[in-house]
């Protein structure tokens, strides 16, 4: 029954005019900060309004969960390891459609609202591509109404911050909540426990029914945090829950009795060890115990929750496959596969058959990379200690899916040991991918060229058997915080040609092509091109102290530090064009500002060396007087999604020059794409797409392709062939060990260099005369600023299959068989009791 004098939930506390979001601000940072204006920090303010717009989203947020819950709709979980979602503030502003009230509100408060959203940190929980996807995907997700959750892991401390010292990454821990995260909310009644270690014991219940019982070794309890994700001017805002870890007793009073002081607390100390800190490796494996309890636990408290979600509507798990559609973002929760099974039939009860028949019919995976370092496999020795009910459930999986195989291959031994869940070529291992794709009902790559990769390569014998389940969902990016959110000036003057439209369907963008002939149109870009420029010239100088020319064409390659990526080739063209500047002062090619961004594995040698190889030929080059503003390399420290957001918009030249068949798709590649920049690139990932859509006119491509790769190397790649029939090269590469750009030393560059020459796995120096030839190009093409501007319109008005938003929906159609609910806002009125 509603009471006479029923009290609305929303209202005043709620409301959108100017008046309400100022004492709203004011109330939050006392009420909730404890402060008065006077005595507040930058941070008081920025959390005052983070609870003022946090609060604005509640009534969606809860009208969202509630709707999904009631009306027993299919789910998408999204199962990743890694969010790297970037900063809330702006981005909830915009799908919210309150940015101008807002900055209002905050300029008649006296405040700088750009000042309070610069003065979020992000959340760093994810190392690169595979993280920062998963945060698109989850943005999409609720632009297009589908109810999703993003589960994953609430790290303490998650991707290092970045410091350059002397020309070397130093590494800082990212304490991003030492300020507090308004963002989330804890969910303590939601928490569940996780076993680990002990044994497993069989037992006959009351009806003669024979079972096994995991008697564990200790038991860690899992609590949720719920962050909310909106949607683009939807009313839907889905979850994003991130577990925290945390023992079930944080202390032992019989240890602390008899003394054991540091004992009593030890349970506490490992448990929460287990979300401490994100491994800072991207496409590398790091075989540590820990990292497998990360996993196992994420997982298992998730599909927990899952089913405690679906046990409120539904009597029995039968119809749990057409209830949940769960995504596995690459093999770090591959290991979901058996621990569904686990539950549902140690738990639950479920006879095998019918358990594996819900499995199979729940989980899909995608695979993000074919570099066999980044392949997942864990001694059977960790695995069966830490899980051993859990490497018996996987031991009857591969059992029962080995005779398949016989069935399908009779007499092939060689197939049972290529497809067995166990690799037992050597030392034993659990392969992941292989438990990923026997219990998954769809297998994909994340570009057209890597899935067939996918298919030729790496997953060659499950595709033999299971041709059906392969197949391919490029990558897409959301366009809210790529465009909108990180280029406002263009995003202003795309919609003030086309409508906003755009934003929401990206294809819409085709209507820009006939602004390409427009030459006032094409000034009107150029100036927003240029305000972006100076912006990013302004935090050069800020940050590094280095003065560049904003006028000079903005050369930039940001991502991880990796081998394949190759950075370093981008070098060998910046000496290259040092040298040729030096013997001819009057060359005529446009200045040139390098720009490079992004992190190396703190334990990857050669990585770390690229970095100090870069900043080591920009000092020499940006101190040379003969070359002046012509040439600058710039190395921008702390590569993080904030940073992301200012360089995209800001970037000429999108360099994506990884060896052909190694960049599984690349996302970077469409943001500055979509931000007017033009690629230089070879056919790898989605670039190959990318060139599709733009045109071959509008794209610098050079390179070896994949099977040339792939030719090169079964020949019996010889690199110092190249360094004797190419003077240019040989010149440079004489210059760097000659110590030149290291003091004199010859031995610091010496492994690079010599790693080139006797070794050269991704053929820098095969693709190295394509590449120079290719910058000529580019050099050429940037003199023609009328052709350059609409080049780069043509490269955004071709955009739209880049959209996550597109992504998404191939994963909705042909994957997870999922329909959008649209949530409608009910008023809350309290109840009588
Ligand atoms: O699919 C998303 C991205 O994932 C990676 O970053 C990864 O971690 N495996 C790949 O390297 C990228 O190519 C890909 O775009």
């Amino acid at each position: 029954m509603v009471s006479q004098n029923p009290i609305k939930i929303e209202d005043d506390r709620t409301g959108l005019e100017i008046q309400t979001l100022r004492r709203a601000i004011l109330d939050n940072l006392f009420y909730i900060q404890g402060k008065f204006p006077e005595i507040a920090t930058k941070n008081d303010f920025y959390l005052a309004l983070a609870y003022t717009i946090r609060d604005r989203l509640l009534q969606r947020w809860l009208n969202t969960m509630q709707t999904e819950i009631k009306n027993d709709v299919k789910k998408v979980c999204y199962l990743s390891a890694e969010f790297l979602v970037g900063p809330h503030l702006e981005n909830n502003l915009i799908n919210l459609g309150i940015a101008e009230k807002v900055k209002q509100a905050v300029t008649e408060s006296g405040l700088n609202i750009k000042e309070l959203i610069e003065a979020e940190e992000e959340p760093g929980l994810g190392n690169g591509g595979l993280g920062r996807l998963a945060a698109c995907y989850m943005d999409s997700l609720s632009s297009l109404e589908v109810p999703a959750i993003g589960y994953g892991i609430r790290y303490e401390f998650g991707i290092f911050d970045q410091e350059i010292k002397d020309g070397w990454q130093v590494e800082i821990t990212d304490k991003w909540l030492q300020y507090g995260n308004p963002w989330e909310i804890a969910r303590p009644e939601a928490s569940v426990t996780v076993n680990f270690g002990g044994y497993t014991e069989p037992y006959t219940d009351g009806h003669n029914q024979f079972h096994v019982r995991w008697v564990p070794g200790y038991v860690v309890k899992g609590i949720p945090y719920d962050t909310p994700i909106t949607g683009y001017k939807v009313n839907t805002v889905n979850t994003m829950r991130l577990w925290r870890s945390e023992a079930c007793e944080s202390f032992d009073f019989q240890r602390f009795n008899v003394g054991d002081y540091y004992g009593a607390v030890d349970d506490k100390v490992n448990s929460e060890n287990i979300t401490k800190v994100l491994y800072p490796n991207d496409e590398q494996i790091e075989g540590k115990e820990l990292r497998l309890r990360q996993q196992y636990f994420f997982v298992s408290c998730s599909l927990q929750d899952m089913i405690r979600i679906h046990l409120l509507n539904n009597p029995n798990l039968d119809n749990f496959h057409e209830q949940w559609a769960v995504q596995l973002n690459d093999t770090h929760p591959a290991v979901a596969v058996a621990e569904l099974m686990r539950l549902l039939v140690d738990i639950y009860e479920y006879e095998w058959g019918k358990a594996w028949n819900i499995v199979e019919k729940t989980f899909a995976y995608t695979n993000h990379t074919l570099l066999p370092e980044a392949l997942e496999k864990w001694p059977i020795e960790i695995f069966g200690n830490l899980l051993p009910r859990v490497l018996e459930v996987i031991y009857e999986i591969n059992r029962r899916f080995l005779d398949q195989v016989r069935i399908k291959f009779p007499n092939d031994d060689g197939k049972i040991s290529t497809l067995s869940i166990i690799d037992e070529s050597g030392e034993r291992y659990v392969r992941m991918a292989h438990l990923a794709c026997i219990g998954s009902h769809h297998i994909n790559g994340v570009a057209e060229l890597h899935s067939q990769l996918v298919k030729d390569t790496i997953l060659h014998d499950f595709y033999l058997l299971w041709p059906q389940k392969f197949t391919n969902v490029t990558n897409g990016v959301t366009p809210r915080r790529w465009m909108v959110q990180s280029n406002p000036r263009l995003s202003k003057l795309i919609t003030s040609k086309i409508g906003d439209g755009w934003i929401k369907n990206l294809q819409e963008l085709k209507q820009l092509e006939r602004y390409a002939e427009d030459q006032t149109f094409r000034q009107q870009w150029r100036e927003a091109k240029q305000f972006v420029k100076q912006d990013l010239a302004n935090y050069i100088q800020e940050k590094v102290g280095i003065t560049v020319n904003p006028e000079s064409l903005f050369d930039v390659q940001v991502k991880r530090i990796h081998e394949y990526k190759r950075q370093h080739l981008n070098v060998l063209h910046i000496i290259t064009l040092y040298k040729q500047m030096k013997s001819n002062p009057n060359l005529d090619v446009p200045p040139r500002t390098f720009i490079f961004g992004g992190k190396a594995a703190p334990g990857y040698f050669m990585a770390k060396r690229i970095i100090k190889f870069i900043t080591a030929v920009g000092d020499v080059v940006n101190n040379d007087g003969d070359i002046g503003d012509r040439l600058k390399v710039i190395f921008l420290p702390d590569y993080n999604v904030t940073f992301g957001q200012r360089v995209y918009p800001a970037a000429d030249l999108s360099e994506q020059i990884s060896t052909a068949g190694k960049e599984a798709s690349g996302t970077g590649n469409m943001k500055f794409s979509m931000n007017g920049a033009l690629t230089i690139g070879t056919l790898d990932g989605a670039n190959v797409e990318i060139r599709q859509e733009v045109g071959e006119e509008n794209f610098f491509l050079f390179g070896l392709t994949t099977p040339e790769v792939l030719t090169l190397k079964d020949q019996g790649y010889v690199p110092r062939r190249y360094y004797h029939s190419i003077p240019e090269l040989k010149g440079v590469l004489d210059l760097i060990a000659s110590g030149f750009f290291s003091h004199g030393d010859p031995e610091l560059f010496r492994s690079i260099v010599d790693n080139l020459l006797y070794d050269d796995p991704y053929l820098l120096l095969a693709d190295y005369k394509s590449y120079i030839e290719c910058q000529e190009k580019v050099s050429q093409a940037y003199k023609d600023q009328e052709n350059w501007s609409k080049m780069s319109i043509l490269n955004v008005a071709r955009m739209g299959k880049f959209s996550s938003d597109r992504s998404i929906q191939d994963y909705c159609n042909n994957i997870w068989n999922t329909q959008p609910v649209s949530i409608e806002l009910k008023d809350y009125v309290q109840k009588e009791a």
